[in-house]
């Protein structure tokens, strides 16, 4: 059984593996990225919440490539910026990535941004929270969605090198750490990514089985 991962940022895929994995033993699963399918061009985002640009990445590719496929929109949700930089959480420096920009320099051009727009709000009204909306489409139309989150405080200067994104300014509620400052591990077992995708598990499994 083969299932597309509809994304082609390479530490989404490498989270999803961790966070499948059991799934993956289970069902004898082949997961591939949409790097697999070069041909599919990547869906443009246009929808106004993560589940609704999930769906399109997921649908588009189900259809273009005849696989089930699982797509996730996530972003981060700055509360003293009405939730903002949200599903222009990868584009909210103007900067677009994928052929233009590798995502690393995207990402870090974002972060830069996030941190000057709330320099002047203090500790106490830093609240945020990384959203994670995951879709299944399956080849015959059916379509199935979960979401994820975890809630923190965005610090002002980054702290630690694991992860992506907006990591390393992100420190969970009760504790001291960045997410950066995880391990894939401990990453995985609380956040927005991890959540939505261990519900949609019994979504995979209800699907994917015959
Ligand atoms: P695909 O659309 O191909 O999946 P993408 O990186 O463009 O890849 P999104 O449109 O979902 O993905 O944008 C996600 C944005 O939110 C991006 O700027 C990330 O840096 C940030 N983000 C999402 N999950 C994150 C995480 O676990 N840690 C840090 N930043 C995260
Ligand atoms: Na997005």
């Amino acid at each position: 059984r083969r299932l597309v991962l509809a994304t082609r940022n390479e530490h989404k895929v490498h989270e999803l593996r961790q966070i499948l994995g059991s799934l993956v033993d289970e069902l004898d699963l082949e997961l591939v990225s949409a790097s697999a399918y070069p041909e599919v061009p990547e869906t443009p985002e246009t929808e106004v919440t993560f589940e609704g640009n999930a769906r399109l990445k997921a649908v588009a590719l189900a259809a273009a490539t005849g696989v089930p496929a699982v797509a996730d929109d996530s972003g981060l949700a700055v509360e003293v910026l009405g939730g903002s930089p949200g599903v222009f959480s990868a584009r909210w420096s103007g900067s677009h990535g994928g052929a233009d920009l590798p995502r690393a320099v995207r990402d870090a051009h974002n972060l830069h941004l996030l941190l000057d727009q709330i320099a002047d709000v203090p500790d106490e009204h830093r609240h945020a929270a990384f959203v994670c909306a995951a879709v299944l489409a399956m080849p015959d139309g059916r379509v199935a969605a979960t979401e994820g989150r975890v809630e923190g405080t965005i610090l002002r200067a980054p702290v630690g090198t694991n992860g992506f994104g907006y990591d390393p300014v992100f420190r969970p509620d009760g504790d001291v750490r960045t997410l950066a400052e995880y391990t894939d591990e401990e990453k995985n077992a609380i956040s927005h990514r991890g959540n939505a995708f261990r519900a949609m598990v019994p979504v995979l499994r209800a699907h994917l089985v015959d």
